[in-house]
């Protein structure tokens, strides 16, 4: 914690380092209370830099011993780091500090979780392990020696010493400090091998606690497979000789990507299907291939400094991307990533926390892994992949390779790669890195005697980040169906450069329907007017898999923003559709679906706010309410068949075929525990042999205001397995009727098993309850008090989860007056507490804004 004023950190200030590092060792005494860390750094003068003075940042040390070439020395130790004299040319720096990895709750750095030792360092969390030059564009060849009493130690690179208490590790890959790693502890390892494409075998190990054994072996296969997938379609093979994971239970996110080894948050990566459902099955196959990703796009080309960020996130994201839709459903994938980054990005992207893909400031970087940087990134790179075409997207991937591997970049590097390959210039398209906001493409058509012509204009709204918006390049994907559903045009790419621009299509028989914006080709908000009928064409017939979704999708947002804000009643256009998808068996199911997925209830407050109307938290959940119980009596006939289409009776699997029945019967038994109070739910529950259906029951019933037999069964079954057990936390609060969800969530903030200080505990009650919308936006305040208190009392223990955790507040301002201030009151109390960190500081006067 800091007590200075945070200081604001520009993109235009950066400057290289005064010196470069020839190698580092690293020698480890492990001690919980007091570890001892000896470096000894060879630096040289940087010939690129011009500024040669001397700086190592440091953070909680306590320095035992300095000495340069041997000679001891007392350098000048300041609040981030130290400086000293030192000789002109070549030198060995040596230092010796003591740290306490056990008092470390902040989670970063080297601390301990369950007994075990473990590192998190990104972004700058290897400061707070030793004195170094702790910036991405530092590279180095690293050697540890660790020593301690735990049978496996693990560090970055290939063992090279592996004895009883005492191992050394060596990694030959320069990388920056933010990719170094350390694991000791009491750990079992699930191992298994890869031949690599040029025929190198690399031993594979998952390393758990015992009793987590059986939680591995799917891990490990997605690993295998993520290795195979990059040698085949980027042509990247592995480059060390093993490859490590190790889980974690106490983690600040989802995984991390050091060198050789990985560190997991247990809840990416342990899975058995009894205790996983098939979301976290799918979730963690993700996790592990942009983990292993990381390995080319962000080790072996990094990141020149942190505003550069999305050059490793946004490209790992969009590869993992890939990786998915290659190994389960392209279709599914892109919804479920629409989804995401309306339900995360726009409203980010819309709010006080806006900031371009590439960010120009910060004050506290961990602030910045932000659904911008990584899914607005990731969605960037596709619109480049669209505009250049598959071909030479691969020409540009592989050139990037050949020509910056080893090095720390720019997305200047980035963009020149795609410029060198294509010709193109990219200053245009560059904006989507700079500027921030969401476009808005309103679009128009015109019909004239076999000349069918489409209007768009595009906006950007001002925003502190952005005050003079320029127009930006967009991709549009169009195709054109015929009135009796023929497609007459298949899709096209448009590109979009002015702030209008119209495209005609020649030769129509008669006026066509359009399908806009097939595949989401651009993260925009896209605006037409239209009537019911026009979508409800589109959600039969459009032959674009993403847009027949969004035809339902925007049925739905329509039908309930009617009723939200009117109390009409459900759409029979969305009644009468979805039916129709039911009963379309040639579907997928898992596209089925995420067809009768309606909105969440934070989507509509979106989409009211973005239309200009203040969202009533109370009404859109009575909306939602309606609108499922008016859908289930409407397909009350064919659910029975549904259920029963959806029951797999061969042994558990997590794939796409069996984990999308499963996704549609729970629609289906959503559906029916509407009309049957929880019956069948029940029923399910009683017999259930897995975690996605035994929790997608237990929803139902607590949906229903039912189920308290069942949750104390399910604790009374589950204690102990501290995964299902967050889970069991979460799904009552997220189920929670909105009067009752403030209650239930505090409540169980004083059950035994609520370890706060655990991320994934903390974020299963209380991000649970941001999540509830109705329930936490309770007019009485109550679920803004509760998440401030539990806010305020995390933020010395941990500022990262905690800042991470304010954004719950981001989209304050679109709220009536009297919720406003409620919540106003709460930042303000949040933001007035004495020695908040830096992180939540910084969070806080964001949100906040200028008052
Ligand atoms: N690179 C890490 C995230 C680090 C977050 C630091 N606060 C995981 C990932 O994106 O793969
Ligand atoms: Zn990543």
């Amino acid at each position: 914690m800091k007590d200075t004023a945070p200081q604001t950190i520009f993109l235009k200030d950066y400057t290289p380092f005064g010196f470069v590092v020839e190698s580092v060792h690293l020698t480890f005494d492990l001690s919980p209370n007091a570890t001892r860390v000896a470096s000894r750094i060879a630096f040289a003068p940087n010939p690129e830099a011009r500024d040669h003075r001397f700086f190592l940042h440091g953070e909680d040390l306590k320095l035992i011993r300095a000495a340069i070439d041997g000679t001891p020395v007392s350098p000048d130790v300041i609040d981030e780091g130290l400086t000293c004299a030192v000789p002109e040319g070549s030198f060995i720096w040596e230092c010796e500090v003591e740290i306490d990895p056990q008092g470390n709750t902040a989670l970063e750095g080297l601390y301990m979780s369950g007994g075990m030792y473990c590192t998190q360092c990104e972004a700058e969390g290897f400061r707070k392990i030793t004195y170094y030059p702790d910036r991405p564009d530092v590279m180095s060849v690293f050697t540890v020696e660790i020593k301690g009493p735990h049978p496996v130690l693990l560090s970055n690179g290939n063992p090279q010493v592996q004895g009883k208490g005492h191992a050394i590790w060596h990694d030959p890959w320069p990388k920056p400090a933010y990719l170094f790693a350390l694991v000791a502890g009491d750990l079992l390892a699930h191992s298994d091998s890869f031949t690599t494409c040029s025929g190198k075998e690399v031993e594979l190990n998952l390393y758990v606690r015992a009793g987590d054994e059986d939680k591995c072996a799917f891990g490990m296969e997605a690993l295998k497979k993520s290795m195979k997938w990059d040698e085949e379609v980027y042509g990247r093979e592995y480059d060390l000789d093993v490859f490590n994971i190790v889980a974690v239970d106490d983690f600040n996110m989802g995984a991390m990507e050091n060198k050789g080894l990985n560190i997991f948050n247990s809840s990416a990566v342990l899975a058995s299907p009894e205790t996983a459902t098939d979301a976290n099955f799918e979730r963690i196959e993700a996790i592990i291939a942009h983990e292993y990703f990381h390995n080319w796009t962000g080790n072996r080309i990094t990141c020149r400094d942190w505003f550069q960020l999305c050059l490793k996130e946004g490209l790992t994201v969009f590869r993992d991307a890939q990786f998915t839709s290659d190994v389960r459903s392209e279709p599914v994938k892109r919804i479920q990533d629409v989804i995401e980054l309306r339900a995360r990005q726009f409203p980010e992207d819309q709010g006080p926390l806006a900031h371009p893909v590439r960010p120009e400031s910060f004050q506290e970087i961990n602030n910045f892994y932000t659904a911008t940087v990584y899914e607005k990134g990731a969605e960037v790179i596709g619109m480049l992949k669209r505009l250049v075409g598959d071909q030479a997207y691969a020409e540009a991937l592989d050139l990037y390779f050949a020509r910056h591997d080893g090095q720390a970049c720019t997305i200047e590097d980035w963009l020149k790669v795609f410029e060198d390959v294509t010709g193109r210039d990219l200053a245009q398209f560059k904006r989507w890195y700079s500027q921030a906001g969401t476009p808005r493409l309103a679009v128009r058509e015109e019909w004239d005697d076999g000349t069918y012509t489409l209007h768009f204009s595009q906006s950007l709204g001002a925003s502190a980040a952005t005050p003079e918006p320029q127009p930006q390049v967009i991709p549009i994907r169009v195709g054109l169906l015929g009135p009796n559903g023929d497609e007459v045009q298949a899709t096209r790419t448009l590109e979009m450069t002015e702030a209008t621009q119209s495209f005609r299509f020649e030769g129509l028989g008669a006026k066509p329907v359009p399908s806009i914006l097939r595949e989401f080709s651009a993260p925009v908000v896209l605006e037409r007017e239209t009537d019911t009928a026009e979508r409800a064409f589109l959600l039969a017939h459009d032959t674009d898999p993403f847009n027949r979704w969004e035809a339902g999708r925007t049925l739905a947002r329509e039908t309930m923003m009617d009723m939200a804000t009117s109390g009409a009643p459900a759409g029979a256009a969305y009644l009468d559709g979805m039916l129709a998808v039911l009963r379309d068996d040639t579907l997928d199911p898992a596209y089925r679906a995420l067809m009768l997925a309606q909105p969440s209830q934070s989507e509509l407050a979106n989409a009211l706010a973005e239309a200009g109307t203040t969202p009533d938290p109370d009404a859109i959940w009575q909306a939602s309410e309606t609108l499922a119980l008016a859908l289930a009596q409407h397909a009350q006939d064919v659910l029975p068949r549904i259920m029963a289409e959806c029951r797999v009776d061969a042994p558990y699997r997590p794939d796409p075929d069996q984990s999308g029945k499963r996704a549609l019967g729970a629609r289906a038994l959503a559906l029916v525990t509407r009309l049957d109070g929880g019956a069948q739910a029940a029923e399910q529950y009683a017999v259930a042999d897995n975690m996605t259906l035994q929790l997608s029951s237990l929803g139902c019933l607590l949906a229903a205001g039912k189920g308290e037999e069942q949750v104390a069964a399910f604790y009374a079954q589950w204690q102990g397995d501290r995964l299902v057990i967050d889970k069991w936390f979460g799904m009552q609060i997220a189920q929670a009727a909105p009067d009752r969800a403030a209650d239930v969530a505090a409540r169980l903030t004083e059950h035994p098993d609520f370890n706060w200080k655990n991320p994934n505990r903390f974020r299963a009650t209380l991000g649970a309850l941001a999540m509830n919308h109705a329930g936490f936006h309770i007019a009485d305040g109550s679920g803004y008090r509760l998440l401030a208190d539990w806010l305020i009392r995390l933020d010395p223990v941990n500022p990262q989860t905690t800042a991470r955790m304010c954004s719950a507040f981001q989209t304050w301002r679109r709220y009536d007056s009297a919720r406003q201030s409620l919540i106003g009151a709460e930042l303000e109390r949040i933001a007035e507490t004495p020695g908040l960190s830096r992180d939540t500081t910084e969070m806080m006067s964001r949100i906040r804004g200028a008052e």
